[in-house]
């Protein structure tokens, strides 16, 4: 009773510094979104963050933990046939199997993954069994299939007749050159911060279509898709995962915040970074990359390499808000 008496105090207060979100984020100058502390608040990359920020809204008002909210919110859109980029329906790899990413970290830096997992619909729901139910935080392919089913997961045809079209005429020409914005990116990546001002994220994705078969990329490894740091803050990347690998991008971000920089300084630097490295690459002409942080206030921020990177927020006075990303070139 007491715990929902502050929620609701906390979201009340959090709602003066709410009015200016919009104003913040269009602006395209370095940011000290100090007025923007608010929780309890969930972020989400791209569109499909709205729904997926919504759901897990629902569970912290029911009073349900930050883990669950985050578990639920990102299955909105693990299992939605539309959204091609992550779960069921996702685009396949060249071979035309559906191949997901998850991972899961909480407050104490517990965490949970997993890789190259076919035929089950949540895997971040495998992913919290993880690091649950297991002494390890990454389990892959058949070994994490084997673990879902023993946990009484079903095995599913992931690949809908629309992917499968798409793959079709992908092999046509076969050429790995994946369209910005539509192919290599759109991951769920929330990060959510509770009326405790304790920190949660996640990632699921079935990563790049078209990807060579058993390729992994950032969105289940630790420090690269996700990394959060509870004393500071939180960061989850979408883009091409080779790149944020790389750089350990995530964890970058929350390092950077812990020197001091802001959300969107975070963010903005680590993008550059991942510029610099790969400027006039082999992969540069369809290199996207884009992330989320949050810190231990609620402030928060997005930021990507090119345009058209967009995420959701979510708070007592913002239900459905989503931003432009600023971006660097
Ligand atoms: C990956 N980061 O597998 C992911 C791609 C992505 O929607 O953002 N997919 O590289």
């Amino acid at each position: 009773m007491n715990k929902r008496r502050n929620f609701i105090k906390k979201s009340i207060l959090g709602s003066v510094g709410a009015t200016s979100l919009i104003n913040c984020n269009n602006s395209n100058s370095e940011i000290n979104n100090n007025d923007t502390a608010v929780y309890p608040r969930i972020i989400s990359t791209w569109n499909h963050g709205v729904p997926a920020n919504k759901e897990a809204w629902k569970y912290l008002i029911e009073g349900r933990t930050g883990i669950s909210a985050i578990e639920a919110g990102v299955k909105i859109p693990e299992a939605d046939p539309k959204i091609r980029s992550v779960g069921f329906g996702g685009y396949p790899d060249r071979e035309g199997i559906v191949t997901l990413d998850a991972c899961i970290m909480d407050k104490h830096n517990n965490c949970g993954s997993v890789s190259f997992l076919q035929n089950i619909k949540h895997p971040i729901s495998v992913a919290r069994l993880v690091m649950e139910e297991t002494p390890h935080v990454m389990l892959s392919g058949k070994g994490a299939l084997d673990f879902a089913v023993s946990k009484g997961f079903k095995k599913e045809n992931l690949l809908t007749e629309a992917s499968k079209l798409d793959w079709i005429n992908w092999k046509k020409q076969s050429n790995y050159q994946p369209v910005i914005n539509l192919e290599n990116h759109d991951t769920i990546s929330m990060l959510l911060i509770d009326d405790n001002t304790d920190l949660f994220g996640a990632c699921t994705t079935s990563g790049a279509a078209w990807k060579m078969h058993g390729r992994v990329g950032d969105s289940p490894i630790i420090g690269a898709g996700l990394f959060l740091d509870n004393d500071i803050g939180a960061a989850a990347a979408t883009g091409l995962g080779e790149a944020v690998i790389r750089t350990s991008g995530s964890a970058m971000v929350v390092e950077l915040m812990r020197q001091g920089y802001t959300p969107l300084a975070a963010c903005k630097e680590i993008v550059e970074r991942i510029s610099k490295i790969h400027k006039s690459g082999p992969v540069w002409d369809y290199l996207q990359v884009g992330f989320i942080a949050i810190n231990k206030k609620g402030e928060y921020a997005g930021y990507s390499l090119r345009k058209g990177f967009n995420y959701a927020i979510c708070d007592s006075s913002n239900q459905n808000l989503l931003l432009d990303a600023e971006y660097a070139i």
